[in-house]
């Protein structure tokens, strides 16, 4: 999708996102619908519609794009995605896990639904993305194929959980190495932008030579994600992060600030978006909207 800056004719990524934001929005909000039990539905759509930057399903979509496909082929592909992501942050909230009141500008899904039902809305949302992927329709089913397998392995305890139990296990140590900090976070944030990617680039058809390349671009992009996310838990205010700012540094938590110091944290995430953007440059034009995203991931304040 073409967005370009009235003035000056380029690609604006301020426009691309707002356009593409609502778009998401309304298909999220079509995505579940309140049924019986009403209160699991409202559940699972208080978190999914609380906002959040769509960065996930906006990936998807612009990989998808790039590789020639169409929004309708990757749009529940998006939605699934979203409600991965949420699920996920409504288990990371619960008193078990980081135990916080504040989401998206919200209370937490178990302030509000009590942590039976968070843990359910969580299990609903996660259960129903796998659905929704496969429920795409006009699209061949040995490309969904390939997307439910990619996303199982980006959730489970290869991805996803894995990452976030090594994370508890870190918890409280005052010597994790920058490996084991790579691992929790390649896992826990990386897997599941690496999958928002790949899995819109294959639901266009793309080769596996094409998805390897994405694969990187999307891991160096994950992983500076990651970094700017823990510079803004220090440096950003809670009005700004939506959600509890200093976290880590009140649990003594190791992260690549607490490493290598702002300066160098800074300097890491600008190289991987640089990398990421430059093995692009073969797909011209179309590669815009994913080498904004890369920008937008290293400039970011929320
Ligand atoms: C997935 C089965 C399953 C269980 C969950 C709790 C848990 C296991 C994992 C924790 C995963 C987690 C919360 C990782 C942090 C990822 C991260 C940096 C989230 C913030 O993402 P943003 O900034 O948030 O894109 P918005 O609100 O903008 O969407």
């Amino acid at each position: 999708m073409a967005v370009v800056d009235a003035q000056t004719q380029e690609f604006s990524l301020e426009q691309y996102l707002k356009k593409q934001k609502t778009i998401v929005e309304a298909a999220l909000d079509q995505s579940v619908v309140i049924a019986e039990p009403v209160t699991i539905y409202e559940a699972m759509r208080y978190s999914l519609l609380a906002g959040g930057k769509r960065l996930r399903p906006i990936l998807c979509l612009a990989a998808c794009e790039m590789l020639g496909g169409t929004p309708e082929m990757a749009m529940n592909t998006a939605c699934a995605l979203e409600m991965i992501h949420t699920m996920s942050l409504i288990h990371d909230d619960l008193p078990a896990m980081d135990n916080d009141d504040l989401r998206r500008g919200k209370p937490t899904n178990h302030k509000v639904y009590g942590e039976d039902i968070a843990i359910l809305a969580g299990d609903g949302l996660l259960s129903y993305a796998f659905e929704y992927v496969a429920r795409t329709p006009n699209v061949p089913a040995d490309r969904l194929l390939q997307v439910v397998i990619r996303l199982g392995q980006a959730v489970g305890a290869e991805g996803l959980v894995g990452g976030q139990v090594v994370d508890l296990q870190s918890e409280g140590k005052t010597d994790v190495s920058v490996e084991t900090l790579n691992f929790i976070h390649t896992h826990k944030t990386g897997a599941l932008l690496e999958v928002c990617v790949t899995s819109g680039a294959i639901l266009a058809g793309a080769q596996p030579a094409e998805i390897a390349k994405l694969s990187k671009y999307a891991q160096n992009i994950g992983l500076a994600f990651q970094i700017v996310d823990d510079i803004l838990d220090i440096t950003a205010t809670q009005e700004e992060l939506g959600k509890t700012a200093g976290k880590d540094l009140d649990a003594q938590k190791v992260t690549y600030p607490s490493l290598w110091g702002l300066e160098k944290s800074r300097l890491e995430a600008r190289k991987l978006v640089s990398e990421a953007i430059a093995s692009l440059e073969i797909y011209g034009e179309g590669a815009n909207p994913l080498k904004a995203l890369a920008e937008y991931i290293v400039n970011r304040k929320n």
